[in-house]
């Protein structure tokens, strides 16, 4: 029998008017029926949220909230295997990523931003005196209120818990919005988070859609202080435009259409298997995923038959079969993008070198949205494959002359959120990186995470950073005080 997904205010669940269903992308099966969150729904999350702030959240130390941050990892840690059979089924992907990646990222997620929190003591006065002679200048940070997180499909819980634990940690109130393609590990963090001993309140779940929406009835509530939000650059926009009439600061992360540079000095085999991994993983799902890659024309042929050959050895098969992966797309409506950009390639001119089309799969998962890992090769930066994000397992291969083409041609783009560099020349792999005009580039590595370091885009990629003390500073803000002495 399906099962029933509900809103959940203070710790409590809340049915909708309407529901929705919740499907497994590598089956095309409902999984769940969600409740939506109308307009009352909402306003009821958001009063919650805002009752929490004026109750026992909002009077808990730093120390405290350190604490209490552990222990929501300690109950993720506790339902490991149901966090990762609810993304497995939301997503369709591997279980082997979501067992190394979503999950674990999630756990370290929380335990990051209470070593964050617990060793800058952010209820320290923080002095800003330059010369102490005529004032004591002391700046004391202040949680921003109730705080919207809007979250995409495509890391759920990691994207969501990497802007829910640094909310937490700044002592604000959460109102979240999943996306409506995997509503089910925002849910079950909310039992987590009640288990840790949270005051009911600090996190609240409302699920739905975008416009006309659970989400636009947040984003366009009168009493929320700030928007986190991860998803595309045109939704972005859109909530730009929803908080602008009440001035609330907003965090993005957006879309891209990240760059890889391969020197011919290169270590080959590790630059493959890296590209691979940064074209393919989460089936392109991966707002960092590379779906452009320059290559020094000497070592263009051996790069792209190491990179066809990765493409072939991928196994498509059960997210929970042994071996697996490579999963679906999240979508029906998604897969019919990424396969308009497959047809767009041909017209465009490419010469596909693998992929391109539907596969066939086993009868059990013939109603899922399943794709094949493709590349091309004869594109240019004047086509449209090559300027929009596909957000598929998808690439184009260009060669280049020089190190000044390359630079030009990975920053000829209006995103910058990632970019990899593969060279065994260290002095180049820092003059490049540096070229880059985006939040991250990686040098022979890619996705490799600090989560104290800065994490965002430029461009149409994003809005400010997120990660440690950066992060921090988005989710509280200062009162300076000034004592003349
Ligand atoms: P999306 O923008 O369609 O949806 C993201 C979330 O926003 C969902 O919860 C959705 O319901 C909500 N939403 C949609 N319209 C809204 C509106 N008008 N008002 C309020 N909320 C609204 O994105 P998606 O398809 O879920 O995710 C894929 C996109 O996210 C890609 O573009 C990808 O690059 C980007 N992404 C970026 C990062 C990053 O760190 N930069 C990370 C992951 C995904
Ligand atoms: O690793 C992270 O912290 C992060 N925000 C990753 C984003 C991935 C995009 O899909």
């Amino acid at each position: 029998m399906t099962s029933e997904l509900f809103n959940v205010i203070a710790g409590a669940p809340v049915p909708g008017r309407r529901t929705f269903e919740n499907i497994d992308p590598a089956t095309g099966r409902v999984i769940h029926l969600v409740h939506e969150a109308d307009a009352d729904v909402v306003d009821q999350a958001v009063r919650a949220a805002r009752a929490a702030l004026q109750g026992e959240w909002g009077r808990t130390t730093v120390q405290r909230r350190a604490e209490l941050l552990r222990a929501i990892a300690d109950e993720i840690q506790a339902r490991f295997e149901r966090f990762v059979a609810a993304e497995v089924a939301d997503t369709g992907k591997p279980e082997q990523l979501a067992r190394t990646l979503d999950v674990p990222r999630a756990i370290a997620n929380f335990r990051s931003f209470a070593d964050t929190i617990a060793a800058r003591g952010l209820d320290s006065y923080l002095t800003e005196t330059a010369d102490g002679g005529t004032a004591l200048n002391y700046a004391v940070p202040k949680p921003l209120g109730v705080v919207a997180v809007i979250s995409p499909w495509n890391l759920p819980l990691l994207l969501l818990t990497w802007k829910v634990a640094p909310a937490l940690a700044g002592g604000n109130a959460v109102v979240a919005k999943p996306s409506e393609e995997t509503p089910a590990t925002a849910t079950l963090l909310a039992e987590a988070i009640s288990a840790a001993g949270l005051p009911e309140g600090a996190y609240n779940v409302v699920h739905g859609f975008g416009p006309d929406s659970a989400g636009s009835y947040l984003t366009e509530h009168g009493d929320i202080d700030a928007v986190t939000f991860t998803g595309e650059s045109r939704t972005g926009s859109t909530i730009m435009r929803a908080v602008a009439p009440r001035v609330r600061p907003v965090s993005f992360e957006l879309g891209g259409k990240n760059a890889a540079v391969v020197f011919a000095d290169c270590d080959i085999e590790a630059t493959i298997d890296g590209l691979a991994r940064s074209i393919f993983t989460n089936t392109g799902q991966v707002c960092l995923c590379t779906e452009r890659v320059y290559i020094e024309r000497a070592v263009f042929d051996v790069i792209a038959e190491g990179l066809v050959d990765r493409a072939r050895r991928l196994r498509t098969a059960h997210p929970s079969a042994e071996g697996t992966d490579f999963g679906p797309l999240i979508s029906q409506q998604h897969r019919d993008k990424v396969k308009s950009f497959f047809d767009l390639a041909v017209e465009e001119g490419a010469e596909v070198l693998v992929g391109g089309g539907i596969p066939r799969v086993e009868d059990q998962l013939s109603g899922g949205f399943w794709i094949e890992p493709t590349l091309w090769k004869g594109l240019t930066n004047t086509n449209r494959v090559m300027r929009e994000e596909i957000f598929g397992p998808a690439a184009a291969l260009v060669p280049f002359d020089t190190e000044a083409e390359a630079i030009e041609l990975a920053n000829d783009t209006d995103y910058g959120l990632a970019a990899a560099v593969w060279t065994t020349n260290l002095k180049r792999g820092h003059r490049v990186a540096q070229a880059m005009n985006v939040g991250m580039a990686w040098v022979n590595t890619w996705y490799l995470r600090d989560l104290r370091s800065p994490f965002g885009g430029m461009g149409l990629s994003g809005i400010g950073r997120e990660g440690g003390i950066h992060s921090m500073n988005f989710y509280t803000e200062p009162t300076n005080i000034c004592i003349a002495l």
